[in-house]
């Protein structure tokens, strides 16, 4: 295949569209050697269908603010591709929000949810709505109406949404309620509910236990682990929070959390009741990180920065995407670094990658570290179909179960001749594979 061809033409049909075609381009790089070795795929056009999304939603949601005042803001949901089952993937409520950014998600998506072996397709959706500084009862009218724009389009078997950026309990309990109503029915259309209506245990902690537990995985491989490592984590949300738990649990001492006003440096490890406190942090709904430096005194506040020029064994990007760039690449890789695992979507930018893979850094990405938190969304919809809870337990091992499996896979199709573990391709080789070929058995449609 002719890949800068593939990509122009591409760009043609979706000008300016930079995260999608980043995240289209970075897959394909890899899959060169599947696709010489399954020229049936190109017969069927498998790579012109799957880079396009099977269908898109767009539409205004509308909602009265606390003061009396109308806005107006854009609802979308991209459906992707449901070959190996129903369309899934998070919301994301952020200002940055525009159809770029949910095609690059919901593309990476359908590679992640197939890596986790459970039957579900790759699908996303969100607004540019800021939840930053709003009441509930605005959250509330903002969902309520965003829902009643969305719910025909989902459902338990169709398209099942979840949280991302900005969509936590507090959002899914509120769009819930409004599908509920509007469907006239209690279903797991939704993941990531409360516990008492259907939600599942671990869910909350399961995308940064996940990506602690691959990271783990790929620490093993050079006969090491996290006991007594420095780890630098950036961003403060829901990933960040628990990759920090499972990192210390393990023996790993967090130095850094982030937020878009700087980064949080702090020498005694963020551990205990310091990780509590995160959650007051983002419950706070200013979205800073600042007030840790008074809460702890020990703690320094860097404003501005990025956590990556801080001396660590292991990093953790949690925020957000495109926040790791070439530069922090070379500080990281001067500074020691041996292991790189992205709990956020995309955010080390492609020259970012290629510093650490040159430099034969373990690097695990996005697609394959935190598909901890789909996984467990899948674990979610099990338990929904079977009318029953399992206890905590039960989740977290096979959410464990789910991480070393990722990892096999990621080692079988991404090892390259002198060892060294590819984990890009390989994630994305295993992944391509098994939607490629279920569409191959489902024909052009
Ligand atoms: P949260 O909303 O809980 O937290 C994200 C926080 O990071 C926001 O408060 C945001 O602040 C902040 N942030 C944004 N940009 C930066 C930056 N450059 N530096 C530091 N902080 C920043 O989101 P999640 O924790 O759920 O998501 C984080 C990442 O993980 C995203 O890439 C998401 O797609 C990914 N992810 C999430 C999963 C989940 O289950 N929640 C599953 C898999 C991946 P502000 O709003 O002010 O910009
Ligand atoms: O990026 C992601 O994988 C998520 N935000 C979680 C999606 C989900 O359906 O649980």
């Amino acid at each position: 295949m002719d890949l800068e061809k593939f990509m122009n033409d591409l760009e043609k049909k979706h000008p300016g569209e930079m995260e999608y075609l980043q995240a289209v381009r970075e897959v394909l790089e890899t899959l060169e050697d599947v696709l010489q070795e399954n020229p049936q795929f190109e017969t069927a056009g498998i790579l012109k269908r799957i880079v396009e999304p099977d269908r898109i939603f767009t539409f205004k949601v509308p909602w009265v603010d606390d003061n009396g005042n109308v806005n107006v803001n854009l609802g979308y949901r991209v459906q992707f591709n449901n070959a190996i089952g129903p369309y899934k993937g998070g919301l994301r409520f952020h200002p940055s929000v525009n159809l770029s950014i949910l095609k690059f998600l919901g593309f990476e998506q359908i590679f992640k949810n197939s890596l986790t072996t459970l039957p579900m397709g790759g699908g996303k959706g969100g607004s540019d709505f800021d939840p930053k500084g709003k009441s509930d009862g605005e959250v509330m009218r903002f969902c309520q109406s965003f829902m009643l724009e969305l719910w025909p389009a989902i459902g338990p078997d169709t398209d099942v949404p979840a949280g991302d950026i900005g969509v936590g309990g507090r959002e899914i309990g509120f769009l819930f309620g409004a599908y509920k109503k509007l469907a006239r029915e209690h279903t797991g259309v939704l993941t990531g509910k409360g516990i008492n209506w259907g939600g599942s245990l671990v869910r909350p902690e399961a995308t940064g236990y996940g990506a602690t537990y691959f990271a783990e995985e790929m620490l093993k491989t050079k006969n090491t682990s996290y006991a007594g490592k420095n780890v630098c984590i950036s961003g403060f949300g829901n990933v960040a929070w628990g990759a920090a738990r499972k990192v210390t649990e393990l023996g790993g001492k967090v130095l850094t959390i982030s937020g878009p006003d700087g980064y949080i440096y702090d020498p005694d490890g963020i551990s205990g009741d310091k990780i509590d406190y995160m959650l007051e942090l983002r419950a706070s709904n200013q979205d800073i990180v600042k007030p840790y430096s008074y809460e702890f005194p020990g703690a320094q506040f860097v404003a501005g920065k990025r956590p990556w020029e801080v001396k660590c064994d292991v990093a953790m990007p949690c925020a957000t995407q495109n926040e790791l760039h070439k530069e922090d690449a070379e500080i990281l890789v001067k500074n020691g670094v041996m292991c790189v695992a992205e709990g956020a979507n995309m955010p080390s930018t492609p020259e970012a990658v290629e510093v650490f893979q040159r430099n034969k850094i373990l690097f695990g990405p996005g697609k394959a570290v935190n598909a901890g938190g789909v996984a467990t969304s899948g674990l979610e919809m099990s338990q929904n179909s079977m009318k029953l809870n399992w206890v905590a337990e039960e989740v977290d091992s096979r959410l464990h179960q789910i991480m070393k499996s990722i990892h096999e896979a990621c080692v079988l199709n991404g090892t390259e001749e002198d060892g060294y573990v590819n984990y890009v391709k390989g994630a994305n080789v295993a992944g391509f594979l098994k939607v490629a070929n279920a569409m191959m058995d489902q024909g052009v449609i």
